[in-house]
């Protein structure tokens, strides 16, 4: 288990927003031990751009640095992070400043952060999460803090600005699919233009069967992994294999067939209109779902780009 100090910055777009998302999608990658306040920054570097904010966290973590560090690349990544100048504007930097007492100056990665003990930015939020914060070399973060109070700052009150809830988690997403399904139901039950026939009746056995096999073999292969919220667990790992390696979301292509199959079997109409908007909706949901996977898992691109069907295995 490790101790890292993260440093998050921001000076495009939601700023705070995006810094409050990115400590919720740190959060999956261990304990978050303690985070600063928001800090107002003056720029430093680079091209003309706006004010940035800064702030730092603790995180406990059981990735190494240099895997950690592919966590943060895949967390700026999915929060719009474009790379073209250095220390350009950007909408989310992650830097690695301190992993414990470790050094180290290789390729992509170097621990500490070699500009942090030069920037108040850095700094300031670092006293105040680790008040004993040391570089290697001995230094501390306080005496380094001294020298560089000229770099312009503002401290935010520390008003818990990270705490993330509802909405956050994709909250908003379970309450449209509960609706969602309770329409279709309603549908099914009130129509009342019933349509009826042999070959309908058994599209819709096949369908339904289909679905409830669907369902079983991918809960199967979920386990305990199994949220209605778009956020994965938090102790959950990527799962790729058994039907998860034909479709990113059989239990949504499951949920629809089950749905298609009844709304035949039940001659609505209606309901079938119902299904096509459910698929719509699942359709939009599994992509707001990917876009949290990616901040999760730095493996996920590679997956998407290898298993192609989003909902069902061979269809869509
Ligand atoms: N890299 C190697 N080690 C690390 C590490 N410990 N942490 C590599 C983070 N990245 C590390 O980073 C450049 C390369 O360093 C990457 O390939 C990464 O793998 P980057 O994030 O692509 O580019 P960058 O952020 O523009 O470069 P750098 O050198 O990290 O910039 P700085 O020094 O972080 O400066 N002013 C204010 N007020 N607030 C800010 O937050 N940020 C910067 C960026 C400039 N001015 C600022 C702020
Ligand atoms: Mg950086």
């Amino acid at each position: 288990m490790g101790i890292a100090a993260i440093a998050l910055g921001s000076n495009l777009g939601e700023r705070r927003e995006t810094l409050r998302s990115a400590v919720h999608a740190l959060s999956g990658l261990g304990h978050v031990a303690a985070v600063s306040s928001l800090y107002e920054t003056e720029p430093i570097g680079g091209p003309d751009q706006g004010p940035y904010l800064n702030a730092v966290l603790v995180l406990e973590t059981e990735l190494d640095p240099h895997r950690l560090l592919a966590h943060l690349h895949a967390i700026e990544a999915a929060h719009g992070r474009e790379r073209r100048t250095r220390w350009e504007a950007r909408t989310l930097d992650l830097d690695l400043i301190l992993y414990d007492d470790v050094v180290i100056e290789g390729e992509g990665v170097t621990v500490p952060h070699p500009r942090a003990s030069e920037r108040r930015f850095v700094l300031e939020p670092l006293v105040e999460v680790m008040p004993d914060a040391a570089f290697p070399d001995g230094t501390k973060a306080t005496d380094a803090l001294a020298q560089v109070l000229d770099q312009g700052l503002e401290r935010h009150g520390h008003d818990n600005w990270w705490r993330h809830g509802f909405a956050s988690r994709g909250g908003w997403w379970v309450v449209g699919q509960v609706v969602g399904i309770g329409a279709w139901v309603v549908a099914a039950i009130l129509d009342r233009a019933r349509f009826a026939g042999p070959a309908s009746a058994t599209i819709g056995v096949v369908l339904f069967l289909a679905g409830a096999t669907l369902a079983w073999i991918a809960l199967r292969s979920l386990g305990r992994n199994l949220t209605p919220y778009p956020e994965p667990m938090r102790s959950s790992g990527l799962v790729q294999t058994g039907i998860y390696a034909r479709a990113r979301h059989p239990i949504y292509g499951s949920v629809l067939l089950l749905v298609a199959g009844a709304s035949l079997l039940a001659g609505s109409a209606l309901a079938l209109v119902f299904t096509a908007g459910l698929a719509a909706f699942f359709w939009r949901k599994a992509a707001s779902e990917e876009e949290r996977l990616m901040a999760r898992y730095p493996d996920y691109p590679a997956y998407r780009s290898e298993v192609r069907w989003r909902l069902i295995p061979w269809v869509l």
